[in-house]
């Protein structure tokens, strides 16, 4: 069968599947989604991409794309009308450093959330996960195979830094956050005005499959921060399309976005930094490798005052490599410069990154 139109490979509970998702009903793209079944991953994800992850896009010219970044930057380019990427200097800047905020750092409260509530959660995501093996089996059997599949991903939480001593820390980091998107949507559709733009695609990820979907944080969101449910529920309907809204005029970051990137600035551009140091002293110990392992040692960070260790991970800079980038193609920086002081980045894009890396064939690696 010819394909006429996109075609997502994903899951409803995978968090970067529901940024693609999102993407693509907003930018109003015709697509059809397949349910990522194990199955799937061995006949089409694994051959046609060489990775195991999703979400992944097929075109209908039968071009496969991974990686959500990738796949947002290929229909930008195909569908050039009413573009994600705003073209102010501080609006843009605040976007792609809030894009990688919400991928890689809001992580954490998405799989503590999902993990760490195995009373009110189980039932549900272990269902949801045998879904993958028999789509059609009934609950309990969905249940008791899903447990199996999930256990990978449970595996993960330790890794990203999330450890018995540091919970409570990292609850009290995103209760704040909630308060702060609560703030931001009382006043506001979107992150940066009437209509969203790629830093509310990268919210929505973590934002919609784990802690609005999920019973236990689902429940903490709609007690504390309904204005933000309200934009989870904007984020997913078709019928508000991208053009019928605007950014805020006179490139305008509001105030209740300055709190959020000054988080990112406490909480995850340390961990940014010391990885880009890390990736350097692995290149050196490693000369012969080209492709750049997933993880590279382990490091700590400070949430709330409490530090923890996790994995380097130097996939975060590859994406961390385009508000950089960015930074350093203006040729006036004293605006942006303002927004990084006032948010407590100082002056932490200014020199780039030590090494430059590249995702040919969706693997990580030096250029
Ligand atoms: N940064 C990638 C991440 C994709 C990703 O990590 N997907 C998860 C599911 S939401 C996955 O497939 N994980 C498998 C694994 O970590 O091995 C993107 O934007 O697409």
């Amino acid at each position: 069968m010819t394909e006429v139109c996109y075609r997502l490979y994903g899951t409803k509970f995978s968090l970067y599947t529901g940024k693609a998702r999102s993407y693509l009903l907003k930018k109003g793209i015709p697509f059809e989604e397949t349910l990522a079944t194990l199955s799937v991953y061995k006949k089409f994800i694994i051959p046609r991409t060489g990775v195991r992850y999703v979400p992944v896009l097929q075109t209908p010219d039968d071009e496969v794309f991974q990686d959500t970044t990738t796949i947002i930057d290929e229909l930008e380019s195909r569908f050039q009308s009413s573009s994600v990427y705003p073209e102010t200097p501080k609006q843009k800047l605040a976007a792609l450093l809030l894009e990688v905020y919400a991928d890689e750092w809001l992580v954490i409260p998405a799989m503590h959330y999902r993990w760490n509530y195995p009373a009110t959660n189980n039932h549900f995501i272990f269902g949801e996960f045998g879904s993958l093996v028999m789509p059609n089996a009934p609950g309990f059997v969905k249940r008791y195979l899903g447990k199996k599949v999930g256990s990978r991903f449970q595996g993960f939480v330790p890794n990203l830094g999330i450890r018995e001593h540091n919970i409570s820390a990292l609850e009290t980091s995103y209760s704040a956050l909630l308060d702060d998107l609560q703030a931001h949507f009382e006043q506001y559709d979107y992150l940066l005005g009437s209509k969203p733009c790629i830093a509310d695609f990268g919210l929505i990820g973590p934002m919609y499959a784990h802690l609005y979907r999920d019973p236990a944080p689902g429940k903490l969101m709609k007690t504390k921060a309904p204005a933000l449910v309200a934009w989870v529920h904007r984020m997913m309907d078709s019928e508000v399309a991208l053009e019928s809204g605007q950014w805020l005029d006179d490139d305008e970051v509001p105030d209740t976005i300055l709190a959020i990137l000054r988080r990112m600035s406490k909480e995850q551009l340390p961990v940014l930094l010391d990885t880009d140091q890390r990736l350097n002293e692995w290149r050196q110990a490693n000369p012969n490798k080209t492709q750049i392992d997933r993880f590279i040692g382990s490091h700590s960070f400070v949430v709330e005052g409490v530090e923890a260790e996790r994995v380097v991970l130097p996939y975060a800079l590859w994406m961390f490599q385009r508000p950089m980038d960015y930074y350093a193609s203006l040729d006036d920086t004293r605006a942006v410069d303002e927004l990084l002081e006032q948010t407590n980045f100082g002056n932490s894009l200014e020199h780039g990154l030590s090494n430059r890396l590249a995702r040919p064939n969706n693997k990580l690696e030096f250029v």
